[in-house]
């Protein structure tokens, strides 16, 4: 069944696609195990755009497609807790406009029981470095699925050393391309592969863990 779902966003037939996860959500799958086959499929999509079988519209109607699903899997996560166990500040770095990755942490986050505040995308460091010094969270969380935009995580991190806000937060980035490398050029203090693993990094850094 999942493979049917794979099959219907790298088809890019989007009724198909949302008829199956209406199928299986109603079946009683896993929302994340939907979520990680989209996944599965974006990746195949993007494979397809890096030489040249596929352009920018097939992109743009993959993305519409991966929204219209993420939109019918988030009810059926679990609710958040009553009280918060901390504050995120989250955004995708400027330079990049992807934002399905980090909606989906976002959301998970939430979920979690943290109080997110979600900056969007293309966010400029002295916009972070302003809301940061504004909200006060715990965790900063940086996303960027462009290899061009690292160094817009790096100066955001060094922003907000500049702005003497850096030893009171816990920055965590992430993003298809995000690995220990990037995590050190960025100066961040960890990095998570994916949702779970970013709710899982982040609540061992408030201690909730
Ligand atoms: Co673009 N794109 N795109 N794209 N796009 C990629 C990223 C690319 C890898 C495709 C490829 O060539 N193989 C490539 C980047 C190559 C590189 O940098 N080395 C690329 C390119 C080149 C571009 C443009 C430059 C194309 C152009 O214009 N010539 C352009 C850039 C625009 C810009 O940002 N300035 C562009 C545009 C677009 C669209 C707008 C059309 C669309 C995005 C729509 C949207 O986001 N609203 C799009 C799409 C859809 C993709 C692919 C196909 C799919 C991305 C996606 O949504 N994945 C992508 C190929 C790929 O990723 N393999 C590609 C599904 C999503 C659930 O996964 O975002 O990885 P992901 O999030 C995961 C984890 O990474 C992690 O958790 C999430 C959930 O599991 N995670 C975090 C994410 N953020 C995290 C933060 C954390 C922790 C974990 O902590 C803070």
């Amino acid at each position: 069944m999942s493979q049917e779902l794979k099959e219907a966003v790298i088809g890019l037939r989007e009724q198909e696609a949302l008829q199956i996860t209406d199928r299986l959500l109603a079946e009683g799958a896993d929302p994340l195990t939907i979520v990680a086959t989209c996944k599965e499929a974006m990746d195949v999509i993007g494979q397809r755009f890096s030489c040249g079988e596929a352009f920018i519209p097939e992109l743009i109607m993959a993305g519409e497609i991966m929204k219209g699903i993420t939109a019918k899997v988030k009810p059926r996560l679990s609710a958040a807790p009553a009280a918060s166990v901390g504050t995120v500040v989250i955004c995708t770095v400027k330079g990049d406009i992807h934002d399905i990755g980090k909606d989906i942490v976002a959301t998970m986050l939430d979920i979690a029981g943290f109080s997110v505040v979600d900056l969007g995308v293309d966010v400029a460091p002295e916009t972070l470095v302003e809301k940061v010094g504004e909200v006060r969270p715990q965790v900063v969380g940086l996303s960027s699925l462009l290899t061009v935009a690292f160094d817009s995580m790096k100066i955001s991190v060094a922003e907000l050393d500049a702005a003497g806000l850096r030893d009171d937060v816990k920055v965590m980035v992430g993003g298809a391309p995000v690995n220990d490398d990037v995590c050190a050029f960025a100066h961040a203090d960890g990095w998570a592969k994916d949702a779970v693993g970013a709710v899982d990094l982040a609540k061992q850094w408030v201690g909730g863990a």
